[in-house]
């Protein structure tokens, strides 16, 4: 029996996780999707095989269709749905942010808490790209020695015409922030943002660099340029005592032609993470099935949405601004 899984939102994001979990994804079946947009949500219900489609969300997430729900709608929408998913019990992988503010991650830790077993994941997918897995790995393994500084990249070919330049940190940003302490397995303890010349292709503050104080003082150092132009283009590359380890592009093919040798860029983030889109969702279902959570917990979500507040708070200042977490709860051990 396939695990029934309930999609809230059919936007870029939510359409793509119906199709891979109808289409791509073994174990698992779309049974129901809503959309405050009513044909929107038939569009995307109509890909995934006799799914229904909702207006309601939470009556998609109280129908007995559903064993299961991906919320992928307005961040700001986010804690109120995933709460509304523990107070059924049923299990929620959220897109990321988990929330846009601290206090809604608190309440939805608490709820989890009080619950006493994790349902709770986040969709930070680069936990499942082979490259970032691959620089973990090597660098647990050893023999590179310590890790010592992170360099990324992070550069979107245009923002939306609604993005602030807070958005570039709790949008963007927080990917870096996730993917730094998974790989690293250290916290984040100060973020400074420093603002260089912005592009005259925006309205907003774009580039900006993010820097990152971990704990043994090992440094990341982010660039998030959202209105790059060219293509979707995330680097990362992790300076350790005896040698370094990138990620390196991930095209298909390099082409030689009149003289020159080139690749191509993806137009976005989900061909980029392709693998690692469905890597998550395969792993979400299988959990699920056996009972063991996998990827992002409320706790990292709430990490990432904490160290983006403090980055925030220094876009503003102009100042490093201290990241203070509460204790780790036991249920994240
Ligand atoms: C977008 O919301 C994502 O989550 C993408 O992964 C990220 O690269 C992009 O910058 C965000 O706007």
């Amino acid at each position: 029996m396939s695990t029934k899984v309930g999609v809230i939102g059919a936007g870029i994001m939510g359409a793509e996780h119906a199709r891979l979990l109808s289409l791509v994804v073994s174990g698992a079946q779309v049974t129901a999707v809503s959309d405050p947009d009513p044909d929107r949500a038939a569009q995307t219900a109509a890909t995934c095989r006799n799914a229904h489609p909702f207006a309601n969300p939470l009556d998609l997430i109280r129908d007995k269709s559903v064993d299961a729900v991906l919320v992928a709608s307005p961040d700001q929408t986010h804690a109120a749905l995933v709460l509304a998913c523990l107070e059924v019990e049923k299990p929620v992988l959220c897109e990321k942010p988990l929330a846009p503010s601290v206090d809604e991650c608190l309440k939805i830790i608490a709820r989890e808490q009080a619950l006493g077993h994790r349902l709770v994941s986040v969709g930070y997918m680069r936990r499942f790209d082979p490259g970032y897995l691959e620089m973990k790995r090597r660098l647990d393994e050893g023999e590179l020695g310590a890790a010592l500084v992170m360099h990324c990249i992070h550069r979107n070919v245009t923002s939306s015409p609604f993005a602030t330049a807070s958005m570039l940190i709790s949008g963007s940003a927080v990917h870096e922030i996730d993917v730094a302490r998974f790989v690293l397995g250290r916290e984040v303890q100060r973020v400074t943002v420093v603002t260089p010349r912005k592009t005259s292709l925006a309205a907003i503050q774009d580039p900006q660099i993010v820097f990152l104080e971990m704990e043994d003082r090992v440094v990341v150092e982010a660039e998030i340029f959202v209105n790059a132009q060219y293509g979707y283009d995330v680097r990362a590359e992790l300076v350790c005592e005896r040698g370094t380890i990138s990620l390196t592009p991930p095209h298909d093919v390099t082409v030689t032609h009149a003289a020159r040798e080139s690749f191509s860029f993806p137009g976005d983030w989900r061909a980029r993470f392709a693998h690692a889109y469905r890597a998550e969702l395969q792993a979400w279902v299988d959990g699920l099935r056996s009972g063991v959570s996998t990827g992002a917990s409320a706790w990292d979500g709430y990490v990432a949405t904490a160290v983006a507040e403090a980055g925030v708070k220094s876009l503003a200042s102009g100042q490093p601004e201290e990241v203070k977490l509460m204790a780790r709860p036991s249920l994240y051990a």
